[in-house]
């Protein structure tokens, strides 16, 4: 393949974790807890820190080396598995929230390539299995808050987008990233019907998309992406709603214009490009001052206070220094 004689896109393959080196952490975690841990096995625990919660085993391995980006990791509780792959939104296989979990089998994710085009230097069709090896896997907890008024703590596994962005070298004219999803109605259910326009579109500034929290997801929990969560690969950016992480991206366009993105398009006066997490400007229909974390619903529950850029104000809110974020929703 012509791109692979492309020296630095890739990375070299020494680098990229084996397989057999995941599955060794498994006894390597018993000799920890039984308090077996020597120097050699403290430097690479170092290299690849785990997830805090074991992996469920339900799908391909794919660990990541616990994040350095700042903010990248957060310390609180993370969501259920069984949680975080039940309750989706993933309108392409059903409006319910446990339409994907149920519906999403029929997904297929191989092949798979995501096409690079626009405004770069280097557009190209990267084939999905590429792409993994792009950049070296890290483990990031963020927190997602979805439009709705819910919130789950989600352990990722990915690289930085920027990772990507830098490789294919953005033109001067490429102000903005455009995701493009899968729109197959022969596998997906829902496609067709006229809740949404297909095929599902974001898009995201392209200093928002170079920030390095803006996370290209290929797994979550140590292991590949279930369907339900938008195998193979998705885009996860935390300080944003939710549906701001389009699912089962195809293609990744380089533009000059802003986007018009699924949501806008289906109700601009509620849905904004920017679309912060921001519970001082309410949807028109509810307060978004609050959420609900997802497992934590018994009835004496009290809500949470929802944070400023979903908590990631420090990191990210000289983005919009100078911006009104009343008019840019
Ligand atoms: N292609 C696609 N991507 C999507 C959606 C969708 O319907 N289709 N829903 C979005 C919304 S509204 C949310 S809240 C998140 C949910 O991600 P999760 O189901 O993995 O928690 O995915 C987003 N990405
Ligand atoms: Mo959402």
């Amino acid at each position: 393949m012509h791109f692979l004689k492309d020296r630095g896109f890739f990375l070299p393959s020494s680098e990229i974790t084996p397989r057999a080196g995941y599955e060794g952490r498994r006894d390597l975690l018993k000799l920890l807890a039984g308090g077996a841990a020597g120097a050699t096995l403290a430097t690479w625990a170092g290299r690849a820190a785990f997830a805090q919660a074991t992996r469920p085993g339900k799908l391909a391995a794919l660990p990541g080396a616990r994040s350095a980006v700042a903010g990248a990791v957060t310390m609180e509780k993370t969501t259920s598995y069984a949680d975080v792959t039940s309750y989706n939104n993933f309108y392409e296989f059903g409006t319910d929230k446990s339409d994907p979990g149920r519906n999403a089998h029929t997904l297929k994710t191989r092949p798979w390539t995501v096409a690079i085009e626009g405004e770069v230097k280097k557009p190209r069709v990267l084939d999905i299995d590429e792409l993994l090896k792009l950049s070296p896997m890290e483990e990031r907890v963020y927190r997602l808050r979805c439009v709705e008024g819910w919130s789950m703590v989600i352990p990722w596994v990915g690289y930085s987008l920027a990772e990507l962005i830098k490789r294919v070298e953005p033109t001067g004219n490429a102000k903005y990233v455009e995701f493009v999803t899968l729109a197959d109605a022969k596998t997906m259910p829902h496609v067709g019907s006229r809740v949404l326009d297909w095929p599902y579109v974001e898009g995201l500034r392209m200093d928002e998309a170079m920030h390095p929290l803006a996370l290209l997801a290929f797994g979550l929990y140590g292991e590949v992406l279930p369907n339900a969560n938008g195998a193979p690969v998705r885009a996860v950016v935390p300080w944003k709603y939710g549906f701001k992480s389009g699912k089962s991206i195809v293609k990744i366009r380089f533009v000059e214009k802003e986007p018009r993105t699924s949501w806008v398009k289906a109700g601009p006066q509620e849905y904004g490009f920017y679309s912060n997490v921001n519970p001082n400007v309410d949807h028109p229909r509810w307060s978004q001052a609050t959420e609900r974390r997802i497992g934590e619903d018994g009835l004496f529950q009290k809500k949470r206070a929802t944070l400023m850029f979903n908590g990631y104000e420090a990191q990210v809110g000289q983005l919009y220094a100078g911006m009104d974020l009343k008019k840019f929703f």
